[in-house]
């Protein structure tokens, strides 16, 4: 790598420019195209951090987390990593919003709820979203997790749901970026519906988001619940495409391949290691999860995980090992490919001089890195809340 440019100011925001030479061998395999300055934003240490890989500096700093998502088998898992970040105090979790998607809105409530008092954080403001998809919800996409969205696991109690707050989804996260603006984090794990809602109402907030983890879609054309489309793009497409086409911060994308192809976590670890661990919210996953194990052997030998996968990524920047900034988009009328995501990938075009990247997907994991903190929030006690 040759460095054209060097200034550093040393005040009380370092500020960071860097101008890359094109056709850097190093920074095209990272993801950067040809002719891509590095930004001289605070947003640049970070980037930098993820360019050039491990170390004291690549350490996620504190961050305000707004968690979006359709709790959620996997996002109860999700939720419980946060959680756990949240009461170490390494992040803020300002809200959790609640999104249609593997159930019913209200059911998704019931989820989060019942998560977060397994998690010992029963005060984390709650948010109720859009209960729909943007313009027609699929009927076929539904039962993965059961009709409730917890595998239909009879726990003998409900969670008190008075807790939901009065603002909407919407509202709440236009709120909270706006009130801080470049320092939120945002991490969807459900279909995009309340996140494009949000974009469509406050367009300024899609720059003033910090940055996003997305866990939907897929780069290789492999679909779950259709031949080509993944679970959460699929529910919603519309706001899939809304939200990659409105985007105006760095956008992390879990895909499917990643979670089903790239990220080997075996199945014994879970069972047996992660599994044995006895808190209320590792009986609560082992529960949940124990109705897949007794009843489906789609890869056995294979604990797959996918909205954890985009956790992961956001709580530490460390977990990311491989990534690729792309142009995506989503088709939205195909008769065999609705939902699927199209990145473009034409040579003359990906290394012309007007590319610009939306999204970096995120191509493989430090397995360790993520099982320290599936671990962590598994092993968590309530002590310190
Ligand atoms: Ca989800």
């Amino acid at each position: 790598m040759r460095v054209r440019k060097f200034l550093f100011s040393f005040s009380t925001q370092t500020s960071f420019y860097l101008t890359v030479r094109p056709r850097c061998a190093h920074l095209r395999r990272q993801g950067f195209s040809c002719n891509t300055p590095i930004f001289s934003t605070r947003r640049t240490l970070s980037s930098l951090a993820r360019t050039f890989g491990s170390g004291p500096e690549a350490k996620k700093m504190p961050g305000k987390f707004i968690i979006d998502c359709d709790a959620g088998v996997d996002d109860a898992m999700a939720l419980l990593m946060a959680i756990d970040a949240h009461k170490r105090q390494e992040i803020e979790i300002l809200a959790i919003t609640a999104v249609n998607g593997n159930t019913q809105v209200d059911k998704v409530l019931i989820n989060i709820f019942r998560t977060l008092d397994a998690g010992g954080c029963p005060d984390i403001p709650v948010h109720r979203g859009s209960e729909s998809a943007l313009i027609m919800t699929p009927k076929d996409a539904e039962g993965y997790h059961g009709s409730d969205g917890f595998n239909d696991v009879q726990f003998g109690t409900t969670p008190d749901v008075t807790r939901v707050q009065e603002e909407g989804a919407v509202l709440a996260i236009c709120r909270h970026v706006r009130e801080n603006p470049g320092e939120v984090t945002l991490v969807a794990l459900g279909p995009l519906t309340n996140v494009a809602l949000a974009f469509k109402l406050c367009p300024d907030i899609t720059s003033q988001i910090k940055e996003m983890f997305i866990m939907g879609g897929n780069c290789e054309g492999v679909g779950n619940v259709s031949m080509s489309a993944e679970f959460n793009f699929y529910v919603d497409p519309e706001a899939a495409f809304v939200v990659l086409n409105k985007n105006n911060c760095p956008t992390y994308i879990a895909t499917w391949e990643l979670c089903y192809k790239y990220c080997k976590v075996d199945m014994d670890w879970r069972l047996n290691c992660l599994g044995k661990i006895d808190t209320p919210q590792a009986k609560m996953m082992n529960a949940l999860e124990k109705v897949w194990y007794d009843n489906y052997s789609f890869h056995p030998d294979h604990f797959i995980m996918c909205d954890q996968l985009a956790m992961a990524a956001a709580l530490d920047v460390r977990v990311m090992t491989k990534t690729k900034r792309h142009w995506a988009t989503i088709e939205l009328s195909g008769l065999h490919t609705k939902g699927l995501m199209v990145m473009e990938q034409r040579h003359a075009i990906c290394n012309g001089p007007k590319f610009n990247s939306n999204v970096t997907i995120i191509e493989r994991v430090d397995e360790m890195a993520l099982k320290n903190l599936l671990l962590r929030a598994f092993s968590q006690t309530n002590e310190t809340d």
